[in-house]
């Protein structure tokens, strides 16, 4: 009976149930494989816990998940004869104790894995040196047993490579999210702090499970509300809620808070009754919040308030905020995504401009945040030329999660592969090997203070992202941030198995289709080194022509500088010498065309239309090859799906066709608008391989769609 029983659990949790992705990739789908159900089951059948603090008390409450979820089982919580042991070093009985280089080799949210045979049975130990770090050894354990691992031999030793580990959430007070494509912001302020939502929970879970530490709730373009005592109330509830899982909360600092809510005639960090008045605000939160994590800052940055309004610069005013915070171990995070149209340099170079001056003047508890490229979160950037270019001052990573410039919600690209291809390029700066990644873990200049943030994808949609597969980008974040070494494939293997299903007829093709989709997006958005060219203001499709707004920077023309002669933005000494900004090696290799990657040859220069490339083809060719390729991998993307129909609920299978359905469309849209606006200035044929488009320029630029997703910003 209980086998029957048993079979009837496999069938309905594995293919039944619907899927409606609430669960993420914690789906703790039930083991059917009897053997290594068998397995797991003696394994995890009693488990040694000491429940003595939150963090314990979690950890407890997701065994209990898993083990009921995986193995339709509730583990023993009891010291006789555990077969998982779960403790810190400290508590260890001598005979469990790991070695001491073991111990040595983790920090303070590290943690360690592995089977001993004790009493001649084999058993599983996970310890750490804090109630954190085991925390996130559990949830690497659980990974496993969801992956269908072997646990016999089971050894992992590992720490996060980077200290703060953060979600940026663009969320507005009113619930509205800038970039947002998954609904309206989790934070429901207005029900705060009484109603504490399963989301909120589960959320923390998830965070948990891939290592982020901390989440900045509110938008970097700032109301000041947030500071007001009664929404700081409500920002405590959620740091209470979260604080079991080792999240610390961070808020957004609007720079003219003390004007706005502090009734104060000015902001200037210069003046004494303003940093009084910040110093006064960081002991009241405080007082609600003892583990605050501090402030992120965008200041004197498209039209924010800053500390330039008063004739101060960005040290003045992040120094100010990282005074009031220095006492209660409160850290500032200030943006470097500044560019002003006074200055009417590349935009490409202003943060440089600005910030190199500033190097190691700024207070030890200040961050400055760096987004990925030097424009703006692209489908792909050269790396940012200040990693590399301030040693003294610590850099954190800013990556977007939320796909605003790539597909809003309806195209499946995994961003694991643009986080991985900035984080493994080569600045120089200290020789060779000086990888992003190691200026952004603090390895390559020892520094101490290290941190990385990802701007939410998340939404109140039921699955969180809107796409299925946006998840993945919240994952694989997670797990860059902990380890920004890892490979983009490896995090697809884990997010797939644990997601969808481990069988490798699922896995291996699927994994393919994750890596190759970053690719596609490129090539049918902005390929060989085109950027910026969506339409204005949403952000959403095709906008090559788009030109007299405010600002020239704003436009499409002013970054493709498209002419009769070829297309591309001169960066080197004869344009605008952003290269200068580069160390030597790169400056050297990518000053000529010939040397300079593809990927990046029309962000670096102006390449006329008939130049060769290195496959023999012209200029003109070989961007409407690239168009072609893109649109022809979204095809191959949705064959491949078709596949693996019965590998994935019902449910989750229809929505991702139909998305991709839209992704195809929406690509060969792409195609069709760049190449025919651009054919303008090429005067050269089509090649025979671009399919008819279905409609006329004029038709491509008369579209509009004012109510496209993503809320706009405020100035915008
Ligand atoms: O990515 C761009 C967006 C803005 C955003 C800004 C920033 C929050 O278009 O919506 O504002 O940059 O990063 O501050």
């Amino acid at each position: 009976m209980k086998k029957l029983i048993l079979g009837l659990l496999v069938f309905v949790s594995s293919y039944g149930i619907a899927q409606d992705g609430y669960k993420l990739w914690l789906q703790y789908k039930t083991v059917d494989n009897a053997k290594i159900r068998e397995h797991y089951s003696e394994l995890n059948e009693t488990i040694s816990l000491d429940t003595n603090s939150s963090i314990a008390k979690v950890i407890q409450k997701e065994l209990k998940l898993a083990m009921q979820g995986m193995l339709s089982q509730n583990p023993r919580f009891s010291e006789e004869n555990p077969t998982l042991i779960i403790k810190k070093i400290a508590d260890l009985p001598k005979d469990l104790k790991p070695k001491q280089n073991l111990i040595d080799s983790i920090n303070d949210e590290g943690f360690n894995i592995q089977t001993i045979t004790s009493k001649s049975t084999p058993k599983i130990l996970i310890t750490a040196k804090t109630d954190q770090g085991l925390l996130y050894g559990v949830f690497t354990y659980l990974k496993q047993l969801q992956l269908h691992k072997d646990l016999t031999e089971l050894s992992i030793t590992d720490s996060p490579k980077i200290k703060k580990r953060l979600l940026n959430h663009w969320d507005n007070l009113d619930r509205t999210i800038e970039r947002g494509y998954a609904g309206f912001s989790i934070w429901d302020w207005h029900l705060l702090p009484n109603l504490i939502k399963e989301e909120y929970i589960d959320y923390a879970r998830a965070n948990a499970s891939i290592g982020i530490n901390g989440t900045v709730l509110n938008n970097v373009n700032a109301s000041a509300y947030i500071l007001q005592e009664d929404y700081l109330e409500k920002v405590q509830a959620l740091a209470d809620t979260f604080r079991p899982y080792g999240i610390q909360v961070y808020l957004t600092a609007r720079f003219s808070a003390p004007i706005e809510i502090g009734g104060l005639e000015t902001a200037d960090p210069l003046n004494k009754e303003v940093r009084q008045w910040w110093n006064n605000k960081a002991d009241e939160i405080y007082k609600l919040i003892p583990d605050f994590g501090g402030f992120l800052v965008k200041a004197n940055s498209e039209g924010q308030p800053g500390p330039n309004n008063y004739g101060r610069s960005h040290v003045d005013g992040a120094n100010m905020l990282a005074e009031a915070l220095a006492p209660h171990n409160g850290i500032v995070m200030w943006r470097a995504f500044v560019y002003s149209d006074e200055k009417p340099d590349d935009r490409a170079k202003q943060a440089y401009t600005e910030f190199v001056p500033f190097d190691g003047t700024f207070k030890d508890n200040v961050l400055v945040q760096v987004k990925n490229g030097a424009i703006d979160f692209q489908p792909r950037e050269p790396f940012h030329p200040l990693f590399g270019a301030m040693p003294e001052t610590p850099l954190m990573m800013e990556f977007q999660i939320t796909q605003e410039y790539l597909g809003g919600m309806s195209h499946l690209v995994f961003l694991p592969k643009i986080f991985e291809e900035t984080l493994q390029e080569d600045t120089f700066s200290q020789g060779k090997g000086s990888t992003v990644a190691k200026v952004v873990d603090g390895s390559l200049t020892d520094t101490q203070l290290t941190g990385i943030a990802g701007v939410s994808n998340i939404g109140n949609a039921r699955n969180w992202t809107g796409h299925p597969f946006a998840q993945a980008n919240w994952y694989g974040f997670g797990r860059l941030a902990w380890n920004p070494k890892l490979k983009a494939e490896t995090i697809a293997q884990e997010w797939l198995g644990m997601t969808f299903s481990t069988d490798p007829a699922f896995v291996k093709p699927m994994t393919s289709l994750l890596l190759d989709s970053r690719e596609a997006v490129v090539d049918y958005m902005t390929p060989l080194g085109l950027h910026h060219m969506m339409a204005e203001g949403h952000h959403q499709g095709p906008g090559p022509w788009v030109k007299d707004l405010g600002r020239e920077d704003w436009t499409s023309v002013y970054y493709h500088k498209a002419d009769s002669l070829g297309i591309g933005f001169d960066r080197t000494a004869t344009g605008s010498d952003a290269l200068s900004q580069y160390a030597p090696e790169i400056e050297k290799a990518y000053s000529k065309i010939e040397t300079t990657p593809e990927k990046y040859l029309l962000w670096f220069h102006h390449v006329p239309w008939n130049y060769e490339l290195k496959n023999g083809k012209n200029l003109w060719y070989n961007l409407a090859r690239h168009y072609q390729d893109g649109v022809e991998e979204v095809e191959k993307m949705i064959s491949t799906w078709e596949q693996m129909k019965p590998y994935v609920d019902e449910k989750a299978y229809r929505k991702t066709e139909m998305l991709l359905s839209i992704q195809l469309k929406e690509s060969q849209w792409w195609r069709a608008s760049c190449l025919l606006y651009f054919q303008q200035f090429s005067k050269m044929e089509m090649p025979d391989f671009i399919p008819e488009a279905p409609h006329t320029l004029n038709y491509y630029e008369s579209i509009r769609d004012p109510y496209a997703p993503g809320i706009k910003p405020s100035w915008d």
